[in-house]
C-alpha cells in the first residue's frame, strides 16, 4: 500500500474545445474528491489520435485542457495533473489487457459503434480496442473511484471485467474499480439535435457550447436551439430539447425541474432560452478568467505536467511490474 487514501483517476481528451458535457458530466466533479482521496487527473492525448487530428491543435488542446482543469478548481498541489503520453506505462499496460479483452466485447462498444460510423474513412485499430487502453489507464493506479459521465459507463463496466478476468487467473493484481456517475447531470444532449450527445467532435458550431464561449455566444446558441412546438416548459421523455434545457438550468442553479416548471408556467420558450443562456454563461465566467491567467504562463503549465508525470510514472511502476512478475515477463 503506497498511501492510506483510495484513489481517483480519471481523464478527458484533447481532442476538441471542451463542452459544458465535459464540464457539468465530468469535470466539474472532480475538485470534489481532493481532499479525501489520492486523485489523478489526466489529458488522454493517446486516446484523442484515435480520430486524426492536427498535431498543432492536439498540442495546443493538450495544455488548454490541462488549464481547464486547474481553471475548473483542481489545485496542482492537491491533485496529480498530467498527460498520459508521458507516462509509457499506459500504452504498455494498455497492450497487455488488450490481450484480456475479448473481440466480442469490444464489438459491443457502442462509442465504437457510433465514432466508426461517424469517421468511415478512418475506423482504425486504436478506436476499436479504445477501452482496454482505458482500462489500464485506470487499472494501473489501483483506481477504487472513476468520476465520468454517464456516456462512459459502459467502458468502466468492461474495465471492471477485465480487472475481474486477470485477477482470476493471476490472483489479485488490480483493484476493481467502481464508477461515480452524477445522476443529477445526466447526459448533456446536442442543441441541435437533442437525441444526440453533446460532442467536442460535433461539426455544428451551434449544436455545441463550449466552456470557453463568450457570452455572446452563449446566448446565441441557447436561443437558437431546437425545442418543439407545445411552447411548455416541462420536463418529459417526449420533449427531448426542453429536457436538455432544464437539465443544463437545473445543472447551473440547483433547481429542481418542478421548481423551473414553476419558474416558467406560462412564459414561452423565449425567456427560458434567455435564462438557461444567462446562468450558463454567468457560471462559466469565473472558469473562463482563471484559464486566460493560466495559458498566459505556458512554463507554469509545463511544470504542473512534469511533476505530475513523474508522480504517476512512480504510482504505475509499481503495478507495471506486479503485472510482469504475474504474466511471467522476465523482470
Ligand atoms: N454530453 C455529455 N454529457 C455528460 N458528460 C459528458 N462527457 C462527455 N460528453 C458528455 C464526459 O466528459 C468526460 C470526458 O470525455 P472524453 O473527452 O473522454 O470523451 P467523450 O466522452 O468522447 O467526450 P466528447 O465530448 O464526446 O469527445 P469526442 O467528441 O472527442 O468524442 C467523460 O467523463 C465523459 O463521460
Amino acid at each position: 500500500m503506497l498511501q492510506d487514501k483510495k484513489i481517483v483517476f480519471s481523464g478527458v481528451q484533447p481532442s476538441g474545445n471542451l463542452t459544458i458535457g465535459n464540464y457539468l458530466g465530468a469535470i466539474k466533479n472532480f475538485s470534489r474528491f481532493s481532499e479525501d482521496y489520492k486523485t489523478f487527473y489526466c489529458v488522454v492525448d493517446l486516446h484523442a489520435i484515435t480520430v486524426r487530428q492536427v498535431p498543432a491543435e492536439l498540442r495546443r488542446r493538450t495544455y488548454e485542457t490541462l488549464a481547464l482543469y486547474m481553471a475548473c478548481g483542481l489545485d496542482e498541489t492537491k491533485n496529480t495533473l498530467f498527460v498520459q503520453s508521458h507516462v509509457p506505462a499506459h500504452a504498455e499496460l494498455g497492450w497487455v489487457l488488450d490481450c484480456y479483452t475479448m473481440f466480442g466485447e469490444l464489438s459491443r462498444m457502442t462509442q465504437f459503434k457510433d465514432k466508426s460510423s461517424k469517421n468511415a474513412q478512418n475506423i482504425n485499430a486504436g478506436l476499436f480496442t479504445y477501452p482496454s487502453l482505458m482500462a489500464a489507464d485506470i487499472l494501473l493506479y489501483q483506481t477504487d473511484l472513476v468520476p465520468v459521465g454517464i456516456d462512459q459507463k459502459q467502458h468502466l463496466e468492461l474495465a471492471r471485467d477485465i480487472a475481474i478476468r486477470f485477477n482470476q487467473i493471476y490472483g489479485d493484481t488490480f483493484t476493481v474499480p467502481d464508477g461515480y456517475i452524477p445522476t443529477d447531470t445526466m447526459k448533456i444532449m446536442s442543441l441541435a439535435e437533442p437525441t444526440s450527445k453533446m460532442s467536442k467532435s460535433d461539426k455544428n458550431p451551434n449544436a455545441v457550447v463550449y466552456i470557453l464561449d463568450s457570452k455572446d455566444d452563449v446566448l446565441r446558441k441557447f436561443k437558437k436551439a431546437v425545442t418543439d412546438s407545445e411552447a411548455v416548459v416541462r420536463y418529459s421523455e417526449d420533449k427531448p430539447g426542453v429536457s436538455n434545457l432544464m437539465t443544463v438550468y437545473r445543472a447551473f442553479t440547483g433547481k429542481s425541474f418542478e421548481e423551473i416548471e414553476r419558474e416558467f408556467d406560462g412564459k414561452g420558450y423565449g425567456d427560458f432560452k434567455l435564462a438557461v443562456g444567462e446562468v450558463c454563461a454567468d457560471g462559466l465566467a469565473p472558469v473562463r478568467d482563471e484559464f486566460a491567467r493560466l495559458m498566459a504562463d505556458k512554463a507554469h503549465l509545463e511544470d504542473v505536467m512534469k511533476r505530475g508525470a513523474d508522480e504517476a510514472a512512480y504510482y504505475a511502476r509499481k503495478t507495471m511490474s506486479k503485472v510482469r512478475r504475474k504474466i511471467g515477463f522476465v523482470n
